[in-house]
């Protein structure tokens, strides 16, 4: 088989209206950018010319700008699961204009095999090398790679000069059997490998390859503030107080880290901390501090779907291909996020949450339970099945106004019976074992912000009998005080009971 190099104007033509669409990648790393920008553009021609024109979108997780932007801003998504962060698109799913299925992301190759998602009709795929006889080598991450490649119809290659041929044996990919089937995955150590170097395709599906040489999109981390830095110097200290009481294992155990700018720093104070032995990373997504630490000895070995670093770093990674590719593996995400490896490695793991109640719920997703933020992404992956998982957030949000600690979440993505720990930059509230009347006292004495502690212990009070001590007329009052005044100290329980 000879491959076929076309523009990505010609490979947008092979994608039609109605279709669905399977992309590479995982958060900016690894998707395409050329030919999603070219379909945005054909979209629109149609849309011109009176035509409908959208297509389906499955990726592994958010994607860059160049895909989930271009493709929003030309109203070219029909449905777009299991994730995304991306602002133009985030409106459409609030205005329905899209719709979106947040889902799980290691079970989003499983769904597509079991045929629960609809066909997919074109895989399109960010490449570091591809050979004529269909072996694909990804770039910066893996994401439902093989799953789509394997179910398309058609394949589109985006080969991405960007991304050196040489990083050929960072990946580990392989896809699980289907029930009755299945067996299990046998890893047993992060580095453990049980798979090949490269996606194996039909050569005979392969359509077209775009070379490109476009920048990766990599994302930038603000300067960490005060309040960031505390919640990584208290995650850091619960896990030291953890190995001196003999709850975790001297030797310590994977880590498992959401995204994002506390997920740096918890990350970095970790690897500050002496009486936190060298550890190894399972997790979804590589960021910039765990390479930073890889360099320094602290962390001996991560297991990703991605390398969601700053362009810095990847150039720094490139540079120096034999040591990190001792170092590192990425695998796809049904394998990278399984609960099954996350029980038996015995995981902690750390997510993030935008509000939290006082009995141990989170919601990771809606603003005032109604308004999508980005998803649920691998967090609920890993929750259920971690040693110990753990929720951070910063106890307040908009200038103070808004507590992230409620009475009752307005959306639950975990619920009390998964979440063990939560950290704020006031403290640590440790709900191992605790009934939800505990729970709550040491939520709110421990986590929350002084502004909304009198509220919090006062709806404590008011609670009715029970188990839980919920209050139904107030328990949303603070949600409601932040839609009437735009300001949840502004609460007056009289008003609400
Ligand atoms: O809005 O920027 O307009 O001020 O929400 O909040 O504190 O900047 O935190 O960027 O880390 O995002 C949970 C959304 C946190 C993210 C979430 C406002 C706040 C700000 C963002 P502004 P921050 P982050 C990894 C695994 C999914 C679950 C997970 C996320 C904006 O981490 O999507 O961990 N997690 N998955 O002001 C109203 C509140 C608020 C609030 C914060 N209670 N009410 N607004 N904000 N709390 C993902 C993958 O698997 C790939």
């Amino acid at each position: 088989m000879q491959l076929k190099f076309i523009t990505a104007d010609e490979a947008a033509s092979h994608v039609y209206h109605d279709n669905n669409v399977g992309f590479s990648g995982f958060t900016p790393a690894g998707s395409p950018k050329s030919v999603p920008a070219a379909i945005a553009k054909k979209a629109r021609e149609e849309h011109e010319k009176g035509n409908p024109f959208q297509i389906g979108i499955f990726t592994g997780a958010s994607t860059g700008d160049k895909l989930d932007g271009e493709l929003a801003r030309a109203k070219a998504i029909k449905f777009r699961t299991p994730y995304q962060s991306n602002n133009d698109l985030r409106t459409l799913l609030n205005s329905r204009e899209t719709d979106y299925f947040d889902l799980h992301l290691s079970e989003l190759p499983q769904m597509l095999r079991y045929n629960f998602l609809g066909k997919v009709d074109v895989a399109i795929i960010e490449a570091s090398d591809v050979t004529p006889d269909g072996e694909i080598v990804p770039t910066s991450a893996v994401g439902i790679t093989p799953t789509i490649c394997r179910l398309a119809d058609r394949i589109i290659v985006e080969l991405n000069r960007r991304h050196p041929k040489e990083i050929r044996g960072m990946h580990d990919i392989c896809e699980l059997a289907d029930p009755v089937n299945r067996r299990e995955i046998p890893i047993y150590t992060p580095s453990d490998r049980i798979g090949l170097p490269y996606v194996k395709v039909n050569p005979e599906k392969i359509i077209g390859v775009v070379e490109t040489n476009e920048e990766n999109e990599g994302g930038k981390f603000t300067p960490l503030d005060e309040a960031t830095m505390a919640i990584g110097q208290n995650v850091a200290n619960f896990l030291v107080g953890e190995i001196k009481a003999g709850r975790l294992p001297k030797e310590f155990v994977p880590l498992q880290s959401g995204v994002g700018n506390v997920a740096n720093a918890v990350l970095g104070c970790m690897g500050s901390n002496k009486e936190i032995p060298s550890f190894n990373v399972y997790t979804e997504v590589i960021q910039d501090s765990v390479i930073k630490l890889m360099k320094e000895g602290r962390v001996k070995f991560a297991s990703g779907c991605s390398l969601t670093v700053s362009n810095q770093v990847l150039a720094e990674i490139y540079a120096d291909l034999d040591f990190f590719k001792s170092k590192i593996l990425l695998r796809p995400q049904e394998i990278s996020n399984n609960p099954e490896i996350a029980r038996r490695l015995g995981l902690v793991a750390i997510n993030t949450a935008l509000e939290a109640d006082i009995f141990g719920n989170i919601n990771s997703t809606h603003v005032l339970g109604t308004r999508m933020m980005n998803g649920i992404g691998g967090s609920g992956d890993f929750t259920r099945s971690a040693m110990i998982s753990i929720f951070t957030t910063p106890s307040t949000a908009k200038e103070g106004k808004v507590s992230a600690f409620v009475p009752m979440v307005s959306h639950t993505d975990h619920s009390e019976h998964s979440v063990k720990v939560i950290i704020s930059e006031y403290g640590v509230a440790d709900l191992r074992g605790t009934s939800p009347i505990k729970r709550a006292r040491k939520i709110i004495d421990n986590c929350v912000h002084p502004d909304f502690r009198p509220l919090l212990n006062e709806y404590l009070a008011m609670g009715i009998k029970g188990q839980t001590p919920q209050n139904l007329k107030c328990c949303f009052a603070f949600h409601q005080e932040l839609s009437k005044s735009g300001d949840m100290r502004n609460v007056k329980w009289e008003e609400y009971n």
